[in-house]
């Protein structure tokens, strides 16, 4: 079983409120291979923009409690788009919305994910609003999904999608000079700075999680979902360009 984390700068453009690259999710759907595989996608301008406006990851306000239903609309409407064209390829995806079943703190119920896997569907989940006991809501990266889903499930290989080739240096759109690094560990003394709107932290945030599913002995990967075929050689197991995270 694999888990796939296509993030929301592949499937939208970051910066623009609500802007979708159906092109690329027609691909990625077609792409996806294996079935025995869980989806999750990030959020991109379909969550970001408004979260980071609204100060969404600050919990729950009198004034801001409309926006955590404007950013969950949102996120339904780009998760259908992506049901649909995995539907098209004759893929039974179903989504599990987290904001549905879970709160911060509590367990991660991934025993659903078990029960629609052995009946041949492919379970899909994204980055979303989430019940928090402390600040009534927050926000749960689709990175951290991966993670708890992840240590559950122990998935063969976890492969994050992403708009550049993997892990650099330094941030490839910033600096012409970067340098793709074939592996990365705790070692390496990597610089990370954003240029979008991203309330979970980024590369950065996204390092973390990685880091923290290596740990877990699992096969982590970072490859570029804008280029043709990588999300369906990875999946099947042959080399591609990208970064390997170790421990
Ligand atoms: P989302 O959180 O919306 O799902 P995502 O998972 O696709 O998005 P981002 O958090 O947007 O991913 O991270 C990808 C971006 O990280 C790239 O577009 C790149 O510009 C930026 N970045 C910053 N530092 C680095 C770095 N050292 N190496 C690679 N990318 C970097
Ligand atoms: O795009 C963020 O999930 P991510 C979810 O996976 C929201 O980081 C609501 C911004």
């Amino acid at each position: 079983m694999l888990i796939v984390k296509i993030g929301g700068s592949v499937i939208t453009n970051k910066g623009k409120y609500r802007k979708i690259r159906e092109n690329i999710i027609k691909r990625l759907a077609y792409e996806f291979y294996p079935n025995d595989s869980i989806l999750i996608h990030g959020a991109g301008s379909f969550g970001h923009y408004l979260a980071d406006i609204h100060h969404l990851n600050d919990g729950l306000k009198e004034e801001n409690r409309l926006e955590y239903s404007k950013v969950s609309r949102d996120l339904q409407e780009l998760n259908t788009k992506i049901i649909e064209y995995l539907i098209r390829n004759g893929k039974p995806a179903i989504t599990l919305p987290l904001h549905s079943f879970h709160m911060v703190g509590e367990e991660f119920n991934y025993r659903r994910f078990v029960d629609y896997i052995q009946r041949g569907f492919i379970p899909v989940i994204y980055g979303d609003i989430v019940l928090d006991p402390k600040k009534g809501m927050s926000i749960c990266s689709g990175d951290q999904i991966a993670f708890h889903l992840a240590k559950a499930l122990r998935p063969e290989r976890v492969i994050f999608v992403t708009d550049v080739d993997g892990i650099y240096d330094k941030n490839p759109k910033v600096y012409d000079d970067a340098i793709l690094l074939e592996t990365v560990s705790s070692k390496d003394n990597i610089q990370f700075d954003g240029i979008f709107p991203d309330v979970t932290g980024s590369m950065e945030g996204k390092m973390r999680a990685m880091r923290a599913i290596a740990r877990l002995g699992i096969d982590v990967l970072v490859i570029n979902g804008l280029v043709r075929g990588r999300l369906r050689r990875a999946m099947v197991g042959d080399y591609v360009k990208g970064t390997r995270v170790l421990p």
